[in-house]
C-alpha cells in the first residue's frame, strides 16, 4: 500500500467502527518538543536508562538525586503545548470517531488539546503525595519546595517526602490501567500512536482490540500483526488523517 492508500485505510476503519480507541506514547509529544525515551539520537535513553533513574527504589534510596534527575525533565513538560496529533485525537473523540485516548504519557497535552475521555495509565503531573502519611498536594508545592532549596520535597503535616502521582519503574499500575482494561471491552480499532511498545503491560493493550493500526516513526513489534503500518511522523499523519476524513484540522 501506498502512503495515501494507508492513511485511506484508516479513515475507512475508523468510519466502518464505533468503538475506537487511541493508545499513544512518549512519541506524540515530540513535536511538542518532549523528548521520547527510545527514538535513536535524541531519545532519553542516548544519555540515561530510566529504568534505572526513574524506578520506585531510587527514589526512596537516594530522593535528592532522583529529584536532581526527574524535576528539569518534568518541569520542561509543564510548558509543552499540544500539537495536531493532540489536536486530532481531541476531534475525533468530538466526533464520534474514537471512544477516547489511553496514554502511557505524563504531560497532560491530550487534555489540554480538548480530549475528554483520557486514561492516563502511567499517571501524571497535576499532583503528589506524602510518601509517610499520603496527604495529597498540587504538584506546584514539590516543585516550589525543590527550587526553594528544600531537596527532597517534604510533607508539611508529617515531613515524609513527597512523590509526584505517576507510575515509576517498579510501582504498581495506576487505577486508570485498569479503568482502560475495563473500558477496552469491544474494542474493534486501536490506534497505536508514538509508542515502541517495550514497556509491559501497556504493551499488551493492542491484545484487546480486534484490529490495530501502527503510526509510529521506527518499527514495533506488533508490525506483523497489525492491519495498517505507518512509518511517519504522527502530526503528518494526523493532518492528512482529518483531511480523508474531510475534518481537517
Ligand atoms: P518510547 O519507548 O520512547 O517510544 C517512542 C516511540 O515513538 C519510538 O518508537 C519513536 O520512534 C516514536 N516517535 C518519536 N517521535 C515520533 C513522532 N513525532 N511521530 C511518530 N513516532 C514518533 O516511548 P513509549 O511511550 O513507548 O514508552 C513508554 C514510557 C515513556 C512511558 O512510561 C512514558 O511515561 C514515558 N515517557 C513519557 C513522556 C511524556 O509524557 N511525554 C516523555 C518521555 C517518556
Amino acid at each position: 500500500m501506498t502512503y495515501e492508500e494507508k492513511i485511506r485505510a484508516v479513515a475507512d476503519l475508523l468510519r466502518a467502527h464505533d468503538r475506537n480507541f487511541a493508545l499513544t506514547g512518549a512519541g506524540i509529544s515530540t513535536e511538542s518538543g518532549i523528548p521520547d525515551f527510545r527514538s535513536p539520537g535524541t531519545g532519553l535513553w542516548t544519555k540515561y536508562d530510566p529504568t534505572k533513574v526513574a524506578t520506585l527504589s531510587a527514589l526512596r534510596r537516594d530522593p535528592a538525586s532522583f529529584y536532581d534527575f526527574c524535576i528539569p525533565r518534568w518541569t520542561s513538560y509543564t510548558g509543552a503545548r499540544p500539537n495536531d496529533a493532540h489536536r486530532a485525537l481531541a476531534r475525533l473523540e468530538e466526533l464520534g470517531y474514537l471512544v477516547g485516548v489511553i496514554t502511557q504519557n505524563i504531560d497532560g497535552l491530550h487534555r489540554q488539546a480538548g480530549s475528554k475521555r483520557v486514561w492516563e495509565i502511567h499517571g501524571h503531573l497535576r499532583t503528589c503525595h506524602c510518601m509517610s502519611c499520603g496527604e495529597t498536594y498540587p504538584f506546584s508545592t514539590l516543585v516550589e519546595q525543590y527550587e526553594g532549596g528544600q531537596n527532597p520535597p517534604l510533607c508539611g503535616r508529617c515531613r515524609g517526602v513527597l512523590r509526584p502521582d505517576v507510575v515509576l519503574f517498579e510501582d504498581q499500575m495506576s487505577e486508570d490501567f485498569f479503568k482502560a482494561l475495563k473500558a477496552l471491552s469491544g474494542c474493534q480499532v486501536m490506534l497505536v500512536v508514538g509508542t515502541s511498545l517495550q514497556v509491559y503491560p501497556a504493551a499488551g493493550l493492542p491484545e484487546l482490540a480486534r484490529r490495530v493500526v501502527i503510526i509510529n516513526r521506527e518499527p514495533t513489534p506488533w508490525d506483523e500483526r497489525a492491519e495498517v503500518v505507518i512509518h511517519e511522523s504522527c502530526g503528518k499523519v494526523f493532518r492528512d488523517l482529518m483531511a480523508a476524513l474531510g475534518e481537517p484540522l
